[in-house]
């Protein structure tokens, strides 16, 4: 089932561990791991297969765990937010959440002893964080407004949930599609918007009109790694809502079959279609399928520029409304998590929204309960009208947690904005990503201004640096930024950035 006989014979480190022994194996091994203890483990089922169960170990805090979840659509109610703030509440100094990049949580300070009872918790809310890491498909993202944007076309929830079970067996882990040769991203949008950044997943999925029938151009391709960055490009097809499923299962099985797997820095889908061609790889999808394909509609409908979504906002219901609170770099404490969840009970429906700039949008509020809500405490800390550089930062994990940082990323990022905001006037909002090295988790390509981490020289010594991205754009036309400057230690990275925004963003100083 996977890979070429030349493939077998050159296995590499990851693709050895996953021929051993499914990632997805240690499932029925969890109560002997939280029983002997992360220090007893065999180091391969804890460093890297317990990632098919989102359980990461973190060699930056040996024994304190970081899980990651599953939150298709970026959508999670408060009873399910409750119980992750009360898991890591439980982790006092230790326990925080994370906002990530694609809509999802991440939890911190978890340990290997309270894995079973934490799975247990899960599944009576139903929860999972199974297949989030490793070689599996990641969060499934789509609109964060779907289903209650006024201008939608198509409201993805039920079909990102339906991929998503396809994909995870319903939540419980599926072998079928737990080794990939590398890593695998998916996007469904159903707005005009591209609230999911659709140019930087394997697969995404556009909408399109054909006739007067709403689906969905298919892009395939698009990923960053540290070698090298690709836009998703055409599959040349148009496809119906209710074959989203299937075409999303028989890309996968392609991949999964023949995907490279020799070299990983060369694993990813975009390699195979540049080996293959795009038509060969077509047909091939088309065979897996059994059905061919519809060519693509002659224009998609992402006609808008992005929008953030934070502030207040009517929705298509009569009378209600979302409202998008900026959490700074997407970073959450238990008493946050519970205080969110109160405020989605209060005052809406219970549910929350998560999105990819690492915010959180709250639905279904009565327009008589807008003002109530406005006064809420918790707004002083998650703004609705933040600053212009805070409101659109992100940044991803960095050296606090990553041990593939080459820079503190979260903390550094907020600090900057700060001083920044402080000593200028600045008209619009300015998209700044960090990311703390080459693998790009925080999108710097998708940001007016992206600074990606580095080791750099000063003054005969080697410190933490940056390089500058520059020109991302996004929402229609979307188009990924390219670095500009090399090498900027990070202590002298803000007067270029005071001098960029001046120029460039028509800040002015006060
Ligand atoms: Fe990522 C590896 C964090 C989105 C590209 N990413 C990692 C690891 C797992 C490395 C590790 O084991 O420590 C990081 C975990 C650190 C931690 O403790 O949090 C990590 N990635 C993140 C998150 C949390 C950043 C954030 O703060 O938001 C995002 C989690 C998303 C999620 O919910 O699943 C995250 N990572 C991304 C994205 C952005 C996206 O998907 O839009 C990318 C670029 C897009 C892509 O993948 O094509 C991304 N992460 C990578 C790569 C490079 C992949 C490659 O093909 O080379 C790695 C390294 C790897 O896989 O070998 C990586
Ligand atoms: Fe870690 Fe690098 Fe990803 Fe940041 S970009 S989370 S530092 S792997």
């Amino acid at each position: 089932m996977t890979g070429t006989l030349e493939n077998k014979k050159t296995l590499n480190k990851f693709e050895k561990l996953k021929a051993e022994k499914d990632g997805l194996a240690v499932k029925t091994e969890i109560e002997t791991f939280a029983n002997i203890g992360w220090e007893a483990m065999n180091p391969t089922d804890r460093d890297h297969r317990l990632k098919w169960l989102g359980v990461f170990f973190r060699p930056v805090t040996p024994g304190k765990f970081m899980l990651r979840m599953r939150m298709p659509n970026g959508i999670i109610n408060s009873k399910q937010m409750r119980v992750l703030a009360e898991i890591v509440q439980r982790y006092g100094e230790d326990g925080s959440a994370d906002i990530t990049t694609r809509q999802n949580l991440q939890l911190r300070g978890i340990r290997i002893e309270d894995i079973p009872d934490i799975f247990n918790k899960f599944e009576q809310v139903g929860l999972t964080s199974v297949q989030s890491g490793m070689d599996n498909v990641r969060n499934i993202t789509g609109s964060p407004v779907a289903g209650i944007d006024a201008n939608e076309l198509y409201d993805t929830r039920q079909l990102i949930k339906e991929v998503q079970d396809m994909i995870t067996g319903n939540g419980k882990g599926n072998p079928e599609f737990t080794n990939l040769p590398r890593k695998f991203n998916i996007a469904i949008a159903g707005c005009r918007d591209n609230s999911v950044h659709a140019e930087i997943n394997d697969i995404a999925f556009v909408p399109a009109y054909k006739k007067d029938k709403i689906g969905f151009n298919v892009l395939v391709g698009g990923f960053f790694s540290a070698k090298r960055c690709a836009a998703a490009i055409p599959l040349k097809a148009w496809v119906e809502p209710n074959q989203v499923v299937a075409i999303s299962r028989a890309i996968l099985e392609v991949y999964r079959d023949n995907g490279l797997r020799a070299n990983r820095q060369k694993s990813r889908l975009m390699w195979l279609i540049d080996e293959w061609g795009m038509d060969k790889f077509r047909s091939e999808v088309e065979q897996q399928m059994g059905q061919k394909l519809e060519t693509e509609a002659p224009k998609d409908e992402i006609i808008w520029e992005k929008r953030d979504h934070i502030g207040v906002f009517k929705q298509r219901q009569y009378g209600l409304n979302y409202i998008g609170m900026n959490i700074p770099v997407g970073r959450l404490y238990a008493t946050d998590m519970f205080d969110i969840a109160r405020l989605a009970e209060v005052y809406g429906n219970g549910e929350i929204r998560l999105t990819v700039e690492q915010n959180i949008i709250i639905p279904n509020i009565p327009n008589s309960r807008v003002e109530s809500f406005l006064a809420e405490p918790l707004l002083e800390k998650f703004s609705i009208s933040p600053q212009p550089l805070t409101r659109s930062l992100v940044s991803c994990t960095g050296a606090q947690f990553c041990n593939l940082a080459l820079i503190e990323t979260k903390n550094r990022a907020l600090a900057l904005v700060k001083e920044l905001e402080a000593e200028l006037s600045i008209p619009t909002s300015v998209r700044i990503h960090w990311t703390g090295c080459p693998n790009s988790c925080g999108q710097p390509q998708v940001a007016d201004i992206g600074l990606m981490g580095i080791k750099t020289r000063k003054d005969g010594k080697t410190v933490e640096g940056v390089d500058i991205y520059m020109g991302g754009k996004v929402g229609k036309d979307a188009q990924l930024g390219s670095c500009v400057q090399k090498g900027i230690p990070c202590e002298d990275l803000k007067p270029i950035l005071r001098n960029l925004l001046i120029e460039t963003f028509g800040a002015q100083p006060k």
